[in-house]
């Protein structure tokens, strides 16, 4: 059908899980998916007993299309499943969130520290007036404070909305108002690349236009604060932390909250148009948050659990608090940039903290590919036992350098797939059960039910096609805030057959082995001469050379083929551009994956435009090659690298 996409990288290397490391695993054998093919909801309704409950659910799943409702009349908290559950046990002192600052400063939070502080945070909340579905915005660095707000809010089931701390006055301001905020969670500065940002003074300008928001609670980042040109407080309206916590009693009573009350507002800012609070609820996320994160991880007692990214983003969210705090986990937590102040910073926190667990963004892998192994290898990396990986496909050769470089080439991968609407991994191997294959996320994970559709909603076996999710799930958005039309629109109108199939926007390509390979966003697709090739085939082939860090592919109109490649690429330290090498890069793809996907152009660039959670922007890209005026850059991660872009493709054309 016309929206199938062809097949052109092959990838024959399988790694099976080490021995040892299945033996020791919570899952190595494959009863599991057996269990949850047969009957989903019994599978669930047993993950979720693992979870705390104050009153029982009577019905597991209610799904009238495209609504699903879980556990629907139980009764339970998520600050009590992921913090005074685990100090009735002997893990009280154990340590659940080790702090390091950008600029050096540290901090370890024990499970016994975050159970008075979350309590302590919980009360400030109800003495600004807070209460249960009121919603509450969090924009602070990436500071053990992220967690005791998110979790206070869920204490007393108020709805927070975590916005990044590198968005502009403006992004706040809308996501404040969309959400009809009433209070705001900041700090007067955070660390990024050795600079302060002003966040006080951007949530300054963000509320002269959002007057839901009533108090604004000021985190001091660092001991004596910084000057007043960061923060001017507002007299009536913001108070400091640290001074609200100063009388605030430890003991504030988790609120029994309904299964499907609301956890939390996540907005995305998707491709186009305004950005989406994404919803989600209360005990079926928690449910997916904390079975994924234990059979992924392959978590246990003794496990430091690192994942890199920050609460503003749904990773955040999921693997760096829900998740691992449910499970008892003792999490890192880093507040900065990977090369500050030097390129090995991310090695040097795995060797301090003895991280066993590492999970990162493929494109901090092709940073760390670009800036060359001498970082990572100065450093003792052995205690890590298994990678992660999430945000984009993992270009097959970055597979094989983190396979090598960092994990000694003795951890697993689990290449992780899933999206903020999703709420918890939905795509990823078993690592004690599933041989990896560099690039492909493998399998859904027991309980979910992925396939290759074309565009009648028929299944593709074997081959490229449009990836669907043809059951509901636990932590699956249940809508999008103010807007549920939108939500219908957005993920269940792919298939006008079939209202009850969940399109998640990406295309994927499906091997003899029934795994899947995530061949990037159909938006993006390219369309050369009929035929329909996904970005993640082309740029992967350009990645495998050895120059090559990183690269995105777009099509771009051509007269006779419907569409060109153009290609923009970063080379890796050491290398320098030159026709020659954009010669060989163009034969070195129509060898790799065939003729057709050869490049027309090639662009060299020393970055490429992302999205400030580290996604490649292709449709900026798309604009620049083809002469367009550029679209919105307002969530770029730094406008400087698509204007500089824009004038080097405009002098080579010219
Ligand atoms: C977790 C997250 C979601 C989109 C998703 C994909 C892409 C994420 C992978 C991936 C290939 C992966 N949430 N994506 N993980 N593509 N392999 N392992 O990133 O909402 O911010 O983005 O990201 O396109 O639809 S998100």
């Amino acid at each position: 059908m016309d929206e199938n996409i062809d097949v052109l990288l092959s990838e024959t290397r399988s790694f099976p899980p080490p021995d040892a490391f299945a033996r020791d695993a919570h899952i190595n054998t494959d009863a599991i998916y057996r269990l949850a093919d047969k009957d989903y909801e019994a599978y669930w309704a047993s993950a979720a007993g693992s979870l705390e409950w104050m009153a029982p659910w009577k019905t597991v799943l209610e799904w009238t299309p495209p609504h699903s409702k879980w556990f629907v009349g139980g009764k339970l908290n998520v600050s009590a499943n992921c913090v005074d559950r685990h100090i009735r046990t002997p893990n009280r002192n154990k340590a659940a969130i080790i702090w390091e600052g950008e600029n050096g400063d540290r901090r370890t939070l024990t499970y016994w520290d975050l159970y008075r502080e979350v309590q302590q945070f919980a009360n400030v909340l109800k003495g600004l007036g807070v209460q249960k579905g009121d919603r509450v915005g969090i924009y602070l660095p990436l500071i053990p404070e992220c967690a005791v707000a998110m979790l206070a809010c869920a204490r007393i089931g108020a709805i927070h909305s975590v916005v990044f701390g590198g968005f502009s006055p403006d992004s706040l301001r809308d996501r404040m108002n969309d959400a009809e905020a009433k209070v705001l969670i900041t700090a007067d500065g955070g660390y990024r690349r050795g600079q302060v940002v002003p966040l006080k003074r951007n949530v300054d300008k963000a509320l002269v236009e959002a007057p839901t928001v009533k108090h604004v609670v000021v985190v001091q980042r660092r001991q004596g604060g910084f000057s007043d040109l960061f923060t001017e407080m507002k007299p009536g309206r913001d108070a400091w932390y640290h001074e609200l916590m100063a009388t605030a009693k430890a003991d504030c009573p988790p609120a029994a909250m309904d299964a499907e009350d609301v956890l939390f507002i996540l907005y995305t800012s998707g491709t186009t148009g305004k950005p989406k609070g994404i919803v989600h609820t209360t005990g079926g996320y928690l449910t997916g948050a904390a079975t994924s994160t234990k059979i992924v991880f392959d978590l246990k007692d003794s496990d430091v659990f690192w994942c890199t990214a920050d609460v503003g983003w749904i990773t955040g969210h999921t693997y760096l608090v829900y998740g691992p705090l449910a499970n008892g986990a003792t999490c890192v937590m880093y507040e900065g940039a990977p090369d500050w102040p030097q390129r090995n910073r991310f090695w040097e926190i795995c060797e301090r903290h003895g991280v066993t667990i590492l999970y990162t963004a493929p494109t901090a892998i092709r940073a760390f590919m670009k800036w060359g192994d001498e970082h990572p290898a100065k450093h003792d990396l052995s205690r890590l036992r298994l990678l992660g990986s999430v945000g984009e496909p993992i270009n097959p050769e970055a597979w094989m350098w983190y396979h090598e470089h960092i994990g000694g080439k003795r951890c697993p991968i689990v290449d992780t797939w899933w999206q903020t609407e999703t709420g918890s991994i939905v795509i990823s191997p078993l690592p004690g059960l599933t041989a990896t294959k560099p690039g492909s996320g493998t399998k859904a994970l027991p309980g979910y039910f992925a396939e290759l559709l074309d565009s009648t909603a028929v299944r593709i076996p074997v081959g490229g096609g449009l990836l669907a999710l043809t059951k509901p799930w636990p932590s699956m958005l249940r809508t999008i805030w103010n807007d549920d039309a939108r939500y219908v629109q957005t993920y269940f109108t792919k298939w006008n057959n079939r209202p009850d199939i969940y399109f998640p926007g990406d295309g994927a390509k499906r091997d003899d082995d029934q795994y899947f390979w995530i061949l990037g966003r159909v938006d993006d697709v390219l369309n050369v001469a009929g035929h329909r090739i996904g970005t993640m085939e082309v740029e992967s082939a350009l990645v495998e050379h050895h120059a090559v860090a990183e690269a995105a592919v777009v099509g771009k109109t051509h007269e006779v083929k419907g569409q060109a490649i153009a290609a923009f690429v970063t080379l890796r330290e050491g290398f320098t551009q030159s026709a020659a090498l954009r010669d060989e890069l163009k034969k070195f793809v129509a060898n790799k994956i065939g003729a057709l996907a050869r490049p027309d152009d090639i662009l060299f660039s020393a970055d490429l435009p992302k999205t400030r959670s580290g996604k490649i922007m292709r449709r900026l890209l798309r604009d620049i090659a083809e002469g367009r005026a550029l679209g919105d850059t307002t969530t770029l991660a730094d406008p400087g690298v698509v204007s500089a872009l824009k004038s080097q493709y405009e002098e080579k054309e010219g």
